[in-house]
């Protein structure tokens, strides 16, 4: 209990997101393009007016942010513009950054950090989305905070989901709970809570499969999960984490949508930032969907996830590096 006090002490601190250079070259590719564009509105042009506004809007839309975060800002800016007309363009991007971090504020507070007892988190999302890999680094990081992890590979469905989630535990060196390819997946699941139960686990992450023959099948097989979770421990699964694929940009939307009105999403985790100029998702999904981003995947490798922060986030995204 004390441990995990104080790493959400830590956490909420800020000490985890302190070093920023992993961040800053994970989205290297978002801030490029971002920078580009915020630079070609802003050429030439010395008083905020209507057009500049429009045109920032299509920046913060072509951005990925969605449309329905880009209306927000764009109505604060405005506000904010019209209170005060003697403010210079130069400006724009600081106020900018401002108007955003008030935005996503309420999204960043809403985190789960801990639990007494067995942490029980389940892993969803759509097929290739990142999950075992997410898996594999979450196992790490906890391993790393002194935890006894346990795997439970309840992704039966797809040929090798359990081998990879296995080439992840020896990895990490971490023991795995797995039965055979085929089988029921709520079985594994409450193979593994006996098992974790038993051993005295500290956190316990279960795969999913993120394909069925069908989305209606894949949904039921989840809250089923969920049930046979619930009669070992009622409160579990204390974390439901979302994993999408940042690089899908609006797709990434869709997808959050779809699995938040089936199963009550806790966090979200938005891999593949690294790969993408799509990062401005981030922002949008965040505000939208009232369901933190937890972590971001910021590459294929054991070390290349972190936990999110709004701040940091934008900090990377508007520091000026030159
Ligand atoms: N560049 C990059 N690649 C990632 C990241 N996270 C996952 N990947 C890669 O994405 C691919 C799919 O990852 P998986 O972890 O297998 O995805 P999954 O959601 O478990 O997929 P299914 O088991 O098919 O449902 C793998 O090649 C991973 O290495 C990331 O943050 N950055
Ligand atoms: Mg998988």
């Amino acid at each position: 209990m004390a441990f995990f006090v104080g790493i959400t002490y830590l956490y909420l601190m800020g000490f985890f997101t302190k070093s920023s250079e992993p961040l800053q070259s994970g989205i290297a590719k978002t801030k490029l393009a971002w920078t580009q564009r915020l630079k070609k509105t802003l050429l030439g042009r010395s008083s905020i007016d209507d057009d500049l506004l429009e045109e920032l809007e299509e920046v913060l839309l072509t951005s990925d942010v969605g449309a329905a975060t880009t209306e927000k800002i764009m109505d604060r800016l405005t506000k904010r513009v019209s209170k005060d007309k003697y403010l210079k363009v130069e400006e724009l991007d600081k106020l900018l950054y401002k108007e955003m971090s008030v935005l996503l504020k309420a999204s960043d507070a809403a985190k789960v950090t801990s639990v007494d007892g067995l942490h029980v988190i389940l892993v969803v999302g759509v097929n290739g989305a990142g999950k075992t890999t997410t898996i594999g680094k979450l196992a790490k990081q906890y391993t790393n905070q002194g935890k006894r992890v346990l795997l439970a590979a309840a992704d039966t469905f797809r040929a090798g989901a359990i081998e990879q989630l296995r080439l992840w535990s020896e990895r990490v060196s971490v023991p795995l709970v797995a039965l055979d390819e085929g089988s029921d997946p709520a079985s594994v699941a409450y193979t593994a809570m006996m098992h974790a139960q038993k051993e005295g686990v500290d956190v316990l992450l279960i795969d999913t499969a993120g394909r069925l023959h069908n989305n209606v099948n894949l949904m039921q097989e989840l809250s089923k999960i969920k049930r046979v979770v619930q009669k070992v421990i009622p409160e579990a699964p204390h974390e439901v984490l979302l994993v999408l694929d940042g690089g899908t940009g609006q797709n990434a939307f869709a997808q959050a949508k779809e699995f938040s009105q089936a199963t009550s999403v806790t966090g979200l985790v938005l891999t593949k930032l690294d790969g993408t100029a799509k990062g401005g998702v981030v922002i949008g999904i965040s505000d939208e969907l009232e369901v933190p981003i937890q972590y971001i995947g910021i590459g294929e490798g054991v070390n290349d996830l972190i936990p999110f922060d709004v701040h940091a986030f934008l900090d990377s995204l508007f520091k000026n590096d030159s």
